[in-house]
């Protein structure tokens, strides 16, 4: 097992005192050197049938001296943190150059020149550091490559964490001390990324400091995706990022903005490494050291970094004046953790804590219902029928309408659950007025949740996971989607069933999170549902159902702080079935008075938000009077009006 935990001492230490400095380009350096076909074959590779002069991370195999030649010339300028040249050591990069099979080696040997080159530095001066690449692949998992065929992707999740698995391993055998997962325009192949480093740790029980970098396309501040900074941030927040930055992009001036976003709101150090300036006509980054250096200190003029660095066109020069200029800057503070809840689309959605509130109405994240296909006929029908433009509609208007979260579900017998799901997520995904917020991916097959997870670049809820099937199954799961970044609904069931009674919610409740807690589940993403139950069935005991709920709210945010509670609110309304107009009155009198508890979220049909004022009263009070349990006949009342 490879032990780097004195090094993560050591950089943690250096990282507390000063702005640490990243080196600056590879391939701008090795342009230098102005290499031949026969000097990147080298004389294993000679043979090849492709041209082979451009793959700059096969000269750690065939030129190691020119890579450790430069990896030396930016640590003379400087550079705490050095980049391994890995950028395309993964099997789906290098696949460009028939050379997939060599990814391991490669970036081994990455790994160990890089550390090579450190070591001359070490003897009576500070630490120096490798960072393991991982760059970002040329296909993305999450973007659709022909626009006319918007569910189609040209990779899947699976292959893209195969690819960084090796390339991750070879980095870590070779002694990285960081992993740096760079140039990200694609979050969804850096939770690829993520998933693989994770995988890695678990089985060798090692951990060291994760780096993630993304990239902009542009000065608006999106990356190719069409995420948000913040979005980014919160898609990889999983991961406890030792760092996350932007790089590349655009020059350190355009970038100043977007990276002032990310320091707004990232728990985690935050590093920057951009061009030398914009590409002129010729694609080549022309701005100078002084220039560079000059826009860089700006940065810790408002302390709004950790680790500085240069990247397309930036030399060891700019790196020795970005040392200069940057000299004796202190570094951020990193805010403390505020346990808010943090989802993301596109674009973040923060979610306020589920605290009791005395401020109904105001506070509660609606999830719209209506892409659910055992919950809604028409829907179901659609998708039956694959007129799947007409079921994004019905997804896009519940945004209209107010949700700020859509439900997606295709649980049902005649389709199949988990082809459907993946399709429809990636038609979502490629529509921008939905692919803005955040999902539920609702089943009750754990498989089809997974494979749903697998296609989101965002941080989406999964509904859900419960003890039902016992506990080792129940920590599989959260580790499951914990990996896949998504935060957890977890429905009050046990290996008993489902929890009806106040008691046996709040008992549940409180296994549950004990369970997540043992895990390091964060605990302001899960969201528990104590199970919305149908009332006035005619059956006496159901009538406790509503006022078990809110009871259990209440004590459950109590024992399990800084979870939330959510309800799928429209299940309680079924004995008025066909009767929208009263479902809805029943919906907006029961959220009401269970936001009162503290109820922070809710799957509904949106009609019933912003009814409660105006009800008529006699109405609402026999409908509160129902749900609360506050007369006996009030179930008979109310179905009598119903009538
Ligand atoms: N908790 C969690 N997830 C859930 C639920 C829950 N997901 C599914 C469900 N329950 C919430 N969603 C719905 C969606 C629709 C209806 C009820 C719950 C509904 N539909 C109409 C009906 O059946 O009468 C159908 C109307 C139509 O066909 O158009 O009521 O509790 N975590």
């Amino acid at each position: 097992m490879m032990n780097n935990n004195k090094n993560t001492e050591l950089l943690d230490a250096q990282a507390a005192e000063r702005v640490l400095i990243l080196d600056g380009a590879m391939g701008t350096m090795v342009q230098r050197y102005n290499l031949t076909e026969d000097d990147y074959c080298g004389a294993e590779f000679k043979n090849q049938d492709r041209r082979l002069a451009g793959c700059n991370d096969l000269l750690c195999l065939t030129k190691p001296d020119v890579i450790f030649d430069i990896h030396t010339q930016y640590l003379k300028a400087g550079a705490d943190i050095i980049e391994t040249c890995s950028f395309n050591a993964n099997a789906i990069s290098l696949s460009d150059y028939g050379l997939s099979s060599e990814a391991y080696r490669i970036s081994k040997e990455a790994a160990v020149i890089a550390h090579n080159a450190c070591n001359q530095f070490m003897q009576n001066e500070r630490q120096r550091f490798v960072a393991g690449v991982l760059g970002p692949l040329g296909k993305s998992a999450s973007i659709a490559p022909d626009i006319d065929k918007p569910h189609e992707r040209s990779v899947t999740f699976d292959e893209v964490e195969a690819a960084y698995y090796d390339n991750a391993r070879g980095l870590l055998d070779g002694g990285a001390d960081i992993f740096l997962i760079e140039t990200v325009f694609d979050t969804l192949n850096a939770k690829a990324a993520i998933a693989a480093v994770l995988r890695i740790f678990e089985e060798r029980q090692c951990k060291i400091p994760i780096m993630i970098s993304a990239a902009l396309s542009d000065a608006a501040g999106r990356l190719l995706l069409g995420q948000t900074v913040e979005a980014f941030y919160i898609s990889v927040m999983h991961c406890k990022p030792w760092s996350v930055g932007l790089n590349c992009s655009l020059g350190a001036e355009l970038l100043k903005p977007h990276i002032r976003a990310l320091s707004k709101i990232a728990k985690c150090k935050i590093s920057a490494h951009p061009n030398a300036g914009l590409p002129d006509e010729t694609g080549k980054y022309n701005e100078t050291p002084e220039l560079m250096a000059d826009h860089i200190k700006k940065y810790t003029d408002e302390r709004l970094v950790n680790i500085v660095g240069g990247c397309c066109g930036s030399t060891p020069d700019h790196i020795a004046q970005i040392v200069k200029c940057t000299k004796g800057a202190a570094p951020r503070n990193i805010p403390a953790d505020d346990h808010k809840t943090y989802l993301s689309g596109f674009e973040a959605l923060t979610i306020p804590h589920g605290a009791v509130c005395d401020v109904p109405q105001h506070k509660l994240t609606i999830v719209g219902e209506r892409g659910n296909a055992p919950g809604s006929a028409v829907f179901l029908e659609l998708i039956k029928t694959k007129q799947y433009e007409k079921a994004l509609r019905l997804v896009r208007k519940n945004i209209e309408d107010g949700a700020v979260i859509v439900d997606i579900c295709m649980d049902d017998g005649l389709i199949d659950a988990q082809k459907e799901i993946v399709h429809f997520v990636h038609l979502a995904l490629s529509d921008p007025d939905i692919a803005r917020v955040p999902f539920v991916i609702d089943s009750s097959r754990f498989n089809v949740i997974e494979a749903a997870l697998k296609c989101i670049a965002g941080k989406v809820i999964a509904n859900s996971i419960s003890l039902k099937e016992g506990e080792t199954e129940f920590i599989r799961r959260a580790r499951v989607i914990r990996n896949l970044g998504a935060a957890i609904m977890v429905m009050l069931f046990d290996e008993e069933g489902q929890a009806e009674t106040y008691q046996r919610k709040v008992e549940v409740a409180k296994r549950s999170y004990k369970l997540l807690m043992k895990e390091h589940f964060p605990p302001e993403d899960i969201f528990f549902d104590p199970n919305i139950l149908a009332v006035a069935t005619g059956m006496p005991e159901h009538n406790l159902y509503a006022l078990d709920f809110i009871r259990a709210t209440t004590t459950i945010l109590q024992e399990c702080p800084f979870v939330h509670i959510s309800a799928g609110v429209s299940n309680l309304s079924f004995s008025f079935r066909g009767n929208w107009n009263l479902r809805n009155a029943i919906h907006a009198v029961f959220l009401y008075h269970a936001q009162k508890a503290g109820l922070s979220t809710a799957i509904v049909n949106i009609a019933a938000i912003g009814l409660y004022e105006k009800l008529d009263p006699v109405l609402r009070e026999a409908i509160a009077d129902m749900l609360l349990c506050r007369t006996k006949d009030a179930a008979e009342l109310l179905l009598a009006i119903a009538d």
